[in-house]
């Protein structure tokens, strides 16, 4: 199936970044899509990517300077974790995952997932990408995923957060948000939307978030100068409980194509001192995906 004819390809040569990142970095949010010949797409996807693979993505993390990752299972390959765990373990070691899977998955399963790196599984909520799913099932899926120690990670618009927030608070294991809960940039970071989420992040230490997706959020476009204080708030809040990632390859853009490269400088705004870069990038990152570490 070709791509999606409304859909942008990911950037054929981003930039090198003028920021250096430090030694161990985590990109602790992108995907691998496909090869499709290889890993065929799933059939309730809602949007067909190009394809994007491991080895184009280890390009990217060695372009950038990026040590370690975590790739996010995307709604497009649903709950067949095929072409994520090949990545994982063509890592080295080096890379996690965070998995889709529904409440029938077996134990056997969950074990080769973990052996492989996963350290978690993702509950969208966004409407665009998935059908909805009962939140029993979620709660199933939780029992089972517990005596791993993964966690969980999270994809909701803004407005949907009134609806789940209790569910988020009442998580027995940690929460990742994703997208910076992707808020309206357009209202300002004390619309009481916003006020919102930076209250249920700042009072719940179970909850992290991702300072992730400028690209996506932004209404005025590269440099993304009106996502800036969304990002930089969010690290002063909660500085132990954020993480970083590149979102590569960019699904569903339709706006513009983001280069990779300016995305690392974005980093420097959001996250001036080099305290804050330490956490943000390494220490953090390392917690969640690698304690022993
Ligand atoms: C992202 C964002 C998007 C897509 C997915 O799983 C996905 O398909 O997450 C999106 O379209 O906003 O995190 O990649």
């Amino acid at each position: 199936m070709p791509p999606s004819p409304d859909y942008l390809p990911f950037h054929p040569n981003p930039s090198k970044p003028e920021f250096t990142l430090p030694t161990g970095t985590w990109d602790a949010h992108c995907h691998v899509f496909g090869p499709e010949v290889e890993f065929p797409f799933a059939s309730e996807r809602k949007y067909t990517p190009v394809d994007a693979g491991k080895d184009k993505l280890f390009e990217l993390h060695k372009h950038l300077g990026v040590e370690r990752s975590v790739i996010v299972q995307a709604t497009c390959h649903g709950a067949d974790n095929r072409a994520l765990v090949d990545a994982l373990n063509a890592s080295n070691g080096r890379y996690r995952g965070i998995a889709t899977v529904r409440p029938d998955v077996t134990k056997e399963q969950l074990d080769e997932l973990d052996a492989a790196g996963v350290r978690g599984v993702r509950f969208n909520f966004v409407k665009r990408l998935v059908d909805a799913t009962p939140r029993e099932d979620f709660l199933q899926i939780v029992d089972l995923i517990k005596p791993y120690g993964w966690h969980i990670v999270v994809y909701f618009e803004a407005a949907d957060l009134e609806g789940l927030e209790q569910f988020l608070i009442d998580m027995p294991v940690t929460v990742v948000i994703d997208h910076l809960g992707r808020p309206d940039v357009t209202k300002g970071i004390d619309h009481p939307d916003f006020l919102r989420f930076r209250k249920l992040v700042k009072e719940n230490e179970h909850i992290w978030v991702k300072v992730t997706c400028p690209e996506r959020l932004t209404v005025a476009g590269p440099p993304y100068e009106d996502v800036v204080e969304f990002g930089k708030i969010i690290v002063e809040e909660i500085p132990d409980r954020v993480i970083w990632g590149t979102d590569w390859p960019h699904p569903n853009m339709k706006s513009h194509v983001p280069d990779d490269g300016k995305l690392v400088d974005h980093i420097l705004r959001v996250a001036p001192t080099k305290k804050q870069q330490q956490a943000l990038l390494i220490d953090n990152p390392t917690r969640l995906y690698d304690p022993e570490n």
